[in-house]
């Protein structure tokens, strides 16, 4: 199945990011009402609370969305077991192998589509009977591997034979082409889609979005092993100054815990962890995430047709 958009049950080959305290079911609910795949993130949350989320999205759209789990989540367990009954159309996971939940998932009916940051976790999962793989690449926000999408997307799409979504760094109809180019069938978009309308994150984290350029984002916890890009602030700097004086990784962890949700609920973008792919610089407006999804798409087929000629030249590039 090379197109994903018939695998899922939507229109634009367009996944929304399943970002921890940020996506929840208004988000998710929009995206998929206007065409792309919404996702409700689980982050650190536990399962009775994402049965609600589900719920509440099943009020808002009759359209397919998923559930994104948090692997580092200490409910994992009981959030795939709770899912196996509510049976979302999809669940992507994040930041671990999901390997021990694919049968049980797969026996519900569940399309389960996993991000990866290498080719031998892709391989992996596709044996174990993935759907799709989410290639993430270093360029994304939050928990990120060392790969860029570039490096990462056309390495994974020749090692697996099920469809490879690319994520990392894609915030416009330029990112969609270029992914579609690498051997990716779609696309999943997190930091666009904190400015839209429908995402219900304090105003300073979005401002601070909207604001932010290229060389914005840095990733904190390289020397723990756990490498997250946020952008920087006050936060960012002190953690950094803490990691080249050796933090021991158990405080580092302390030191971590709930600053995501005191960015994105409290507003405190000082001493928050604001969460976002280097792609940030890009976005530019806020605007309803239907609007996102339309746009971007259709840039993607202008684009595509525009560069034609760049490939019609005969061997004279
Ligand atoms: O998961 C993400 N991005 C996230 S999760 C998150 S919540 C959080 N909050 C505070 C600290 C840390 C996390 C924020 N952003 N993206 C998907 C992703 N998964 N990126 C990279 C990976 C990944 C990395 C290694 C997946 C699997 C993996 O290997 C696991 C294994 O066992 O082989």
């Amino acid at each position: 199945m090379e197109d994903i958009s018939k695998l899922l049950g939507i229109r634009y080959p367009i996944i929304q990011g399943g970002m921890a305290w940020i996506a929840d079911y208004r988000l998710a609910a929009a995206v998929s009402n206007g065409g792309g795949l919404g996702l409700i993130a689980a982050g650190n949350a536990d399962a009775a609370f994402v049965r609600e989320q589900i719920a509440k999205a099943r009020e808002l759209t009759d359209k397919p969305f998923g559930v994104n789990v948090m692997l580092m989540n200490p409910h994992a367990d009981d959030i795939m077991r709770m899912l196996a009954e509510e049976r979302p159309a999809v669940v992507a996971t994040g930041a671990g192998n999901p390997g021990k939940y694919m049968q049980t998932l797969k026996d519900a009916g569940i399309l389960v589509c996993p991000v990866v940051a290498s080719v031998a976790l892709a391989v992996r999962l596709a044996r174990s009977g993935a759907d799709a793989v989410i290639a993430e690449g270093t360029e994304a926000g939050g928990h990120i591997g060392e790969l860029t999408t570039m490096a990462l997307v056309p390495q994974v799409a020749d090692a697996v034979d099920i469809p490879v979504v690319a994520a990392g760094g894609i915030a416009d109809g330029r990112g969609v082409a270029a992914a579609c180019m690498l051997g990716a069938c779609g696309v999943q978009v997190g930091t666009a889609f904190l400015v839209a309308e429908e995402c219900r994150i304090a105003q300073a984290y979005k401002d601070m979005i909207l604001k932010a350029k290229d060389t914005d984002t840095v990733a904190t916890g390289r020397s723990t092993g756990h490498p997250v890009r946020v952008l920087k602030n006050r936060m960012s700097k002190e953690t950094l100054a803490l990691e080249r004086q050796g933090i021991d990784p158990e405080d580092f962890e302390k030191r971590m815990a709930g600053t995501l949700r005191m960015a994105a609920v409290d507003g405190d973008v000082a001493n928050g962890s604001v969460m976002s792919g280097q792609i940030a610089g890009l976005v530019k407006r806020e605007r309803p995430a239907a609007e996102i999804i339309r746009d971007m798409f259709r840039e993607a087929q202008e684009i595509y047709e525009s560069r034609r000629a760049l490939f019609e030249t005969g061997g004279r590039m």
